[in-house]
């Protein structure tokens, strides 16, 4: 068979809305926004340029059910572009586009094939070869059985079949369970790709043949970390190359920060600032938690007096006379100097706030929520930003309930 070469993509979760970052001015928010549609654009810049077979996208394309007009009429205008340049699009949508919300219909073009509720194959022809494409969209949010049964065998030796599949590996836990399969069930189906969507790290499953989670195309809080983007994939007959094209504008991580030997302010603010600076000559913007590590006991103490708030504003402003694109949006300090002094009430404390859920956390800050003026100013407590709130709480616990004090 003739080789072909498509785009392999996921969970673009476009129009949103960056709610879990804390401490971020409006004007920072709505850049990062728009980071989801510069990634957006990339793909597409990247597709028309390179001329792929066809492209596949399989799942959450919008990060939410109503699909919002704007994130509609990009996808929208990207794939007429897509269309002009002769290239079929496959699509599917996942539990966050899917096809029970309201949303305000668009006309896509002809060149988009969108799988409907049921498992179903689109077979196209592509340089004599034929490619059969099966899969499914969302009927509903929570698509909590498999589907996987629903697939049918490949049955033509002389054609490329390929699954799309927005959903978890059984027995992942780290995630909710979507449409759940075992790479046994996959490997049953005899296809030469497995195309998935659902999980955002990226990854490879299986190699002979390929099951890949692309992962999404830009990270949207600290725990999506590090460049994202999509597989230009290559098949000929059993062969698979595959390669990863970024597409993030802004990246998130965690950078460490050494604070062994520092004794003045200044020297600190610059480690930070090279810290950040060196990250974003290699990887472009940041969005970076600084972790504060060998605190010693000279460290210690510069850190003490300071209010992590006016840190924070002084770094981020050294940052903002160097040449890197950054954005700082906590700063951890690793209290390895003080940890050891902490009370067992202290200890305690914090063991009981690890053991808490989303629903207590809400119950702990209920007051604060229901309060008419403070609640304006809060961020939803999602679970990253409880995460926030917990990596943040629990040193100035163990500070405030050092033994000895
Ligand atoms: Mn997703």
């Amino acid at each position: 068979m003739a080789p072909i070469r498509f785009i392999h993509t996921a969970d673009l979760h476009l129009g949103s809305p960056f709610t879990g970052i804390s401490g971020l001015a409006s004007a920072q928010r709505k850049k990062l926004a728009d980071t989801v549609y510069q990634a957006f654009d990339t793909l597409i810049d990247y597709s028309v340029r390179e001329e792929p077979d066809f492209l596949l996208i399989a799942g959450d394309i919008y990060d939410g059910e109503d699909r919002t007009l704007r994130a509609q009429y990009r996808f929208q205008k990207g794939m007429e572009r897509l269309k002009e340049a002769g290239i079929p699009v496959i699509i599917c949508h996942g539990n966050h586009d899917h096809l029970d919300g309201g949303w305000t219909r668009f006309e896509l073009p002809g060149n988009v094939h969108v799988f409907d509720g049921g498992v179903t194959s689109h077979s196209f022809t592509v340089s004599g070869n034929k490619v059969t494409v099966t899969g499914f969209s969302y009927d509903k949010r929570h698509v909590k059985e498999a589907k996987i049964h629903e697939f049918p065998q490949a049955d033509e030796s002389s054609a490329y079949h390929i699954g799309m599949l927005h959903g978890s590996m059984d027995g992942d836990s780290s995630h909710a369970v979507y449409a759940p399969f075992k790479k046994e069930q996959l490997l049953s189906k005899n296809y030469q790709y497995w195309a998935l969507g659902h999980i955002h790290l990226r990854q490879i499953l299986h190699t002979d043949p390929y099951i890949v989670y692309p992962g999404n195309i830009q990270g949207r809080h600290r725990k999506e970390t590090g460049p994202k983007g999509f597989y230009d994939v290559r098949l000929e007959n059993a062969e698979t190359s595959m390669e990863f094209i970024r597409t993030s504008a802004v990246c998130f991580d965690s950078l460490e920060v050494s604070c062994k030997g520092i004794i003045h302010m200044n020297e600190l603010i610059d480690a930070c600032t090279e810290a950040v600076e060196k990250y974003t000559a290699e990887n472009d913007a940041v969005m970076a938690v600084l972790h504060l590590k060998d605190v010693d006991e000279h460290s210690a103490e510069l850190l003490e007096g300071v209010p992590a708030e006016a840190l924070l504003e002084a770094i981020q402003e050294a940052i903002e006379s160097s040449a890197a694109e950054a954005w700082i949006t906590s700063i951890i300090m690793e209290d390895a100097y003080s940890e050891t002094r902490v009370s067992a009430i202290g200890e305690k404390i914090s063991a009981t706030m690890a053991e808490w859920d989303q629903t207590d956390w809400k119950r702990v800050l209920k007051d604060l929520y229901q309060h008419p003026k403070a609640s304006r100013y809060l961020d939803s407590l999602t679970e990253e930003f409880i995460e926030e709130l917990a990596a943040e709480a629990v040193p100035k616990i163990h500070k405030a309930m050092r033994a000895g004090d």
